[in-house]
């Protein structure tokens, strides 16, 4: 009998070893002669380097090296680092130098490395390294940035606007003619950061006698940073190996390569020996990607029973200094407004701004939180103005099951249309208002008044394009004692990718979880690989497994088959072994097959048949699969103090077929927790001269558990055919619509106020401050 493991709530393999302090992270590593480096970094929002004097620092005993741009290998000092996913050649915004060669953009950018024998040593040298600046004017706020006569954000950029594109269905022009109603609204979310537990960190090594580069980093993707220091260090792919070892969460910031580890390979190679910097967490709030700055100001026409005609205006996105995934953020901002929602007439104006903050890039949920926001937001403003409830608004203007594939009409910039694959909207939120207990709120909510206490329920949809390509990659190969090694280059930062991938080959090949080892995130383990971002692993590298396995369990039937003189369908592989399913079940186990498969020497294999019990499988998706979700969440306002507590959290989720429902269950717990971090704290201060105000978690708030309730989930299956496997994405769904969600709940605690709340985070004093303007207050 075949074992069921796709489905199935199995443990964490990873996690005993993670729980008890066995885990290898990138801090764990030493090796022989290592020395230890510290980034000197620009004080300033933005300036001009006069001049570098390091002689004080390298006067230092320990001190063995200090490198300015000046003293990097000439293509450094020229180029900057690619777009992540794009050669050098094609980089056509802003991004970084290796060390800033001139000109610093941002506070934190880095100016100069220290080589020294300890870290303690290599930060004292660092401080004695003596920069003279001229400090330029510093534009700390996108909308400051394009107002006509603002300080260039960079010198001899013409314009701080990096770009300016269009997302266009139908004509909007036309359906706000003639629409019964309109409504506009403003709405902004503000910056926040990843804040994973490990903080970045690099550690190379260069092999004198092999010639080759191994560059261990605390990486969702490994592959990509391969290709970028072979191309930058013009170095071919057979000689530098990038290793992610155990990486304690990455939340997006780590799907960037940064300056700091294309440097602490320079210095590695110049210096003979290995190299380790670890960033420490101001350095993390200084300089690891930030994002979710984006104003919009859209308006949307909807007829007299709330139907959406139409949605219009226009979104600014705060680039940072430099944008190192392009824009890909403001584009998948601009494709996901829309939702799950029949929109047929739409004309978004997206503007992406340079400022000197900190470079802007993909945090959890990568632009769809802000559109969602939008999106939300404006529907809430029509069931109020037109006082319908906002789950019916809703359900009148879903995009139907028997509409999938469902073309929005938008396309992505590549020309491809947008074609949500497939899912089942109203059910989805049906079950999620259901669970909420959503009927009876009026009552509970009346009751509460009754006793002088504001409770509210939010509600937020959303779709997310997940999963996409080009390609992920598994291979499995059958070891000569039976258990099977799988490799791929899927990089886990708290995913449970090795329990997920290896579900998937045990149950094709009908062999316990156990018996299936994984390597993953090391580029050495699989030709090609793309990495973990985009909820990309469970829709990418799981049909490869799938693939993989399915081709592996043919090659082991078909050699069974002429070892046992047996024909296929008389066999059964089961337990690790291939036995006959009559007679005297005689049998061969995966090892000796395994052994068998791989020759011997002087002996002809059969005729047409390849070496070895293995296979690599690379599943290339044709479009994204699109998941969807509901949050519904209860809240209680305390209008004294502007405190908001969450009483209750629910999801309903649709992520297409579920591998591991325990995993699903604690990505989307997880990401609940970001986004009531997005909704209610997390808040990346500046000055207006760009200076950081928030650089430790005392001033920035993180969500902790005294703040997160137990998300209480339902998951609906609608299987993607965009995949074998039937799956899609679950990784960022808990963070999407959660801000959507908290404060269409807080306006709703609001009511009697008339409280009218358009932003995130919302803090206690924006709270306060939009009560005291209510007469009622
Ligand atoms: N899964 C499943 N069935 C599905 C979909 C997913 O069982 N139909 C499970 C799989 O086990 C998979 C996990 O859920 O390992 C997440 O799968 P997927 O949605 O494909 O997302 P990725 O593996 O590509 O992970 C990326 C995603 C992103 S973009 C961010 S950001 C994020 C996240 O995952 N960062 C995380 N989850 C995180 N979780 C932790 N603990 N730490 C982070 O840094």
């Amino acid at each position: 009998m075949g074992m069921k493991a796709i489905g199935a709530r199995v443990q964490r393999t990873e996690d005993p070893a993670l729980l008890s302090g066995k885990g290898r992270y990138l801090d764990d590593i030493a090796l022989p002669g290592m020395l230890h480096a510290a980034f000197l970094r620009s004080p300033l929002a933005h300036g001009v380097i006069r001049s570098i004097d390091a002689a004080p620092a390298l006067e230092m005993p320990g001190v063995h090296a200090v490198l300015t741009a000046k003293d990097l290998p000439e293509m450094l000092r020229s180029t900057r680092l690619p777009v992540m996913g794009s050669s050098p050649q094609q980089t056509s915004v802003m991004t970084p130098y290796a060390l800033a060669p001139e000109e610093v953009c941002y506070v934190g950018e880095p100016v100069a490395i220290v080589i020294a024998d300890s870290r303690y040593l290599a930060e004292d040298a660092a401080a004695l390294i003596a920069v003279d600046y001229d400090e330029l004017p510093a534009v700390a706020n996108c909308r400051d940035a394009v107002q006509a006569g603002a300080p260039r954000t960079h010198n001899g950029n013409s314009s701080n606007k990096a770009t300016n594109f269009k997302a266009i269905i139908g004509d909007a022009a036309a359906a706000f003619a003639s629409a019964p109603h309109v409504f506009r609204q403003d709405m902004w979310q503000h910056r926040g950061c990843g804040h994973s537990i490990e903080c970045r960190g690099a550690i190379a090594e260069h092999d004198t006698l092999r010639g080759g580069l191994t560059l261990w980093t605390s990486t969702q993707i490994p592959h990509i940073a391969k290709h970028v220091l072979c191309d930058l260090l013009a170095m071919d792919s057979e000689s530098v190996r990038v290793i992610a070892p155990d990486v304690g969460g990455g939340f997006g910031p780590k799907a960037v390569f940064y300056p700091e580890e294309l440097v602490v390979a320079v210095v590695a190679i110049r210096l003979g020996r290995p190299v380790k910097w670890i960033e420490d967490r101001r350095e993390h709030f200084l300089t690891a990607v930030q994002e979710r700055d984006q104003y919009w100001d859209v308006e949307i026409a909807v007829n007299g029973e709330g139907r959406i005609l139409g949605v219009r205006g226009s979104m600014l996105h705060d680039g940072g200094a430099y944008l190192p995934w392009e824009f890909s953020l403001p584009y998948i901002a601009a494709v996901t407004m829309p939702g799950p929602y029949l929109l047929p007439a739409y004309d978004l104006d997206v503007t992406v701004a340079y400022t000197n903050l900190p470079p802007a890039s993909a945090i959890r949920g990568s632009g769809r939180p802000q559109a969602v926001f939008a999106m939300e937001r404006l529907l809430d403003r029509v069931a109020r103005e037109l006082d319908i409830d906002r789950a019916e608004l809703r359900r009148r203007n879903f995009v139907q099951p028997a509409q999938m594939p469902y073309p929005t009409g938008l396309t992505y910039r590549d020309g491809r249309a947008v074609v949500y694959d497939s899912g089942d909207y109203p059910t989805t939120q049906s079950m999620a208002l259901e669970l909420a207990n959503y009927g009876n709120f009026a009552q509970r909510q009346a009751e509460a008044r009754a006793q002088g206490r504001h409770i509210g329920i939010g509600i937020a949809n959303y779709v997310e394009g997940c999963g996409v390509g080009p390609y992920e990659g598994v291979s499995i190969k059958v070891l000569d004692n039976g258990k099977i090694n799988l490799r791929s280059g899927a990089t886990p930062t708290g995913q449970g990718h090795k329990t997920m991938l290896a579900q998937i080959c045990a149950e094709t090949l009908n062999v316990e979880i156990e018996d299936v080892i994984v390597t993953l995130g090391d580029t050495n383990a699989i030709a090609m690989g793309v990495g973990t971002f985009a909820s990309r692993i469970a829709a990418n590298a799981g049909p490869s497994a799938l693939g993989a396995a399915q081709t592996v369990k043919a090659k082991i039937l078909a050699l069974a088959s002429r070892l046992l003189e047996t024909p296929e369908q008389d066999l059964v592989l089961d337990k690790g072994r291939v036995e006959v399913t009559r007679g005297n079940r005689q049998g061969m186990s995966l090892g000796e097959l395994a052994r068998r498969a791989q020759g011997s020497p002087g002996v002809s294999l059969h005729r047409g048949d390849t070496p070895g019990l293995e296979h690599t499988s690379y599943f290339t998706p044709a479009q994204a699969t699109w998941c969807n979700g509901t949050h519904v969440v209860e809240v209680e306002v305390d209008i004294a103090t502007g405190g908001v507590t969450l009483l209750d959290y629910v999801v309903a989720h649709d992520c297409g077929t579920v591998i591991n429902p325990l995993i699903v269950d604690g990505q989307i717990q997880g990401g609940v927790a970001h986004g009531i971090g997005n909704a209610l704290l997390e808040w990346m201060a500046f000055d207006p001269n760009g200076q950081p105000l928030t650089t430790n978690f005392g001033e920035y708030l993180l969500p902790s558990s005294t703040v997160v309730p137990k998300v209480r989930i339902a998951h609906l299956e609608t299987p993607s055919p965009v995949n074998p496997l039937g799956a899609k994405g679950a990784g960022e769904g808990g963070t999407i619509p959660a801000a959507a969600a908290i404060v269409s709940a807080i306006e709703h605690a609001l009511v009697p106020f008339e409280a009218r709340l358009n932003m995130a985070p919302l803090t206690p004093e924006t709270i306060i401050k939009s009560l005291r303007q209510s007469p009622n207050y």
